[in-house]
């Protein structure tokens, strides 16, 4: 095939090997790749990616008459756990279309309502934590711990008690690092011994995959013969599709089950650490976001946003895009086409070829966005969005396979923060260097904020 522009450091038979850090990959990427243009290549072995990082070839990708979702080797290794749930299917596998149509109506802004008072739950157990401990707060694992308990109450109506303890709840540790040794074990399949070192991994890792099936089996038996349709693992197990009567297996349900804590809770918590990190560095921004918390939640700093209240904090929504933009927590996605075509009038496409959307660069990419470093939230004013060319803004992917969960993270995030603010004053250490850690997701390493609370009355 066609050669791309690539680190200069590549060699014969291990290809970029050397360039790439087994932890971060990703960050290793966004740091050479940000030199090599629009789009460029990396090598690993005798696998070959090839990465996107322009606005205008992004927009291309995502004109879904000519490209789709594809599956790149890491997003195929965690097929061995996810299988056909929704995030990994193939884009022709029926049981994406069937969990798709069943699970839609669950994920709609009017399906929100539903979700809100366990959102407001969860994140009054959070605020009672910190009020109990006090010192200062891990953000990441924090956040953590509230979005892996909205998920998991509001979705399989779950309790994993993650506010009783400090420690992070062992089966998250377990499922990120089953996960993420399934991942890592993606572009290593083509050196040589690659499928002995895949074994050995998938050997190493059967405890912590053995637990997370049987906390995530106990999970659907607890249920299994009820018919309680009011989350989404009632749906799965009660729910048949109203025109073919199919229903999804009990293997499939298990695959949703774990898609969705995967998905959807690293994600948002990433979103939330990222964008408290940036109001703490940027005073002004922090004071606006703070006075529409307070001019919509009025005097009493321990009051929660109404359902209605969620979609008036503009600002704090606009902080937490811009957040996203320059941090996506999903920091890529991988588009192919539907037959051969030619990308930015150059590069030849078949279907089994593929491009990885970098976000991080095409949210940077310096055509589109002045200042790309510079935290600016006013850069998410409607006027300021409809001057920039479609689709160079996704965080949230693209077309019929992008996020089924983006307005449910939306709702809680704003909400999060909105009483958070309202609640706490809040100082970060001013020596703290923004470091990311590359869990399944990107997500702030060691960022901790010392909270206190406000008595505000006037
Ligand atoms: Mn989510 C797909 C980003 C929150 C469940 N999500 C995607 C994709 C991106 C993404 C990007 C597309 C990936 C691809 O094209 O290969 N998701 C996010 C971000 C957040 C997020 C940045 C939070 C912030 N996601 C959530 C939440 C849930 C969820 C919350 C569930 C409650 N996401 C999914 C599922 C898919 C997905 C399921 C796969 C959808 C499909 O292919 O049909």
């Amino acid at each position: 095939g066609q050669s791309f522009p690539h680190h200069e450091g590549r060699r014969r038979f291990i290809g970029d090997l050397r360039a790439v850090d087994p932890r971060s990959p990703i960050l290793s990427v966004l740091g050479w790749g940000a030199a090599l243009g629009p789009i460029f290549e990396s090598q690993i072995f005798r696998q070959k990616f090839v990465f996107v990082a322009s606005a205008e070839l992004t927009a291309e990708l995502c004109d879904e008459s000519r490209f789709c979702k594809a599956l790149p080797p890491a997003i195929v290794a965690l097929r061995h756990y996810a299988g056909d749930g929704l995030f990994t299917a193939y884009n022709d596998e029926p049981n994406w279309q069937l969990a798709h149509e069943l699970l839609a109506p669950a994920f709609t802004k009017p399906a929100m309502r539903s979700y809100h008072p366990t959102m407001l739950g969860t994140a009054g157990e959070l605020f009672d934590y910190w009020d109990r401990r006090g010192g200062p707060v891990d953000v990441s694992r924090d956040m953590t711990k509230l979005t892996m308990e909205t998920l998991s109450r509001t979705a399989f109506s779950h309790d994993f008690g993650s506010f009783r303890t400090a420690q992070t709840h062992p089966f998250v540790g377990a499922m990120i690092r089953a996960l993420q040794t399934s991942r890592r074990k993606g572009a290593l399949l083509t050196a040589p011994g690659g499928r002995l070192v895949g074994r050995f991994l998938d050997r190493r890792n059967a405890s912590a995959q053995a637990y997370v099936d049987g906390v995530l089996d106990e999970l659907i038996a607890e249920r299994a013969g009820t018919d309680d349709r009011s989350d989404l693992l009632g749906i799965m197990l009660g729910v048949a599709h109203p025109e073919t009567g199919q229903r999804l297996s009990p293997e499939n349900i298990r695959r949703q089950i774990l898609t969705f804590l995967v998905a959807g809770h690293e994600t948002t918590s990433g979103a939330l650490s990222f964008t408290l990190y940036y109001l703490s560095r940027n005073p002004e921004c922090l004071a606006r976001a703070r006075r529409e918390a307070d001019e919509i939640l009025g005097t009493d700093p321990a009051a929660m946003p109404t359902f209605e209240q969620v979609a008036k904090f503009r600002y704090i929504r606009r902080a937490l895009d811009e957040a996203l933009r320059i941090w996506p927590t999903v920091p890529a996605f991988a588009r192919g086409p539907r037959a051969d075509t030619t990308l930015g009038g150059r590069y030849r496409m078949r279907p089994q070829d593929w491009a990885v959307i970098m976000l991080g660069l095409v949210h940077r990419d310096p055509a589109v966005w002045d200042n790309p470093e510079v935290y600016d939230p006013d850069r998410f004013l409607p006027a300021n969005v409809r001057k920039r060319p479609a689709h160079s803004y996704k965080p949230f992917g693209t077309g019929a396979r992008a996020c089924i969960g983006r307005q449910f993270a939306l709702h809680e995030a704003v909400l999060v923060l909105a009483a958070l603010l309202h609640r706490y004053d809040l100082t970060a250490d001013p020596d703290y260097d923004l470091s990311v850690d590359e869990r399944l997701t990107m997500v702030p390493r060691g960022f901790e904020l010392a909270l206190t609370r406000r008595h505000h009355s006037e």
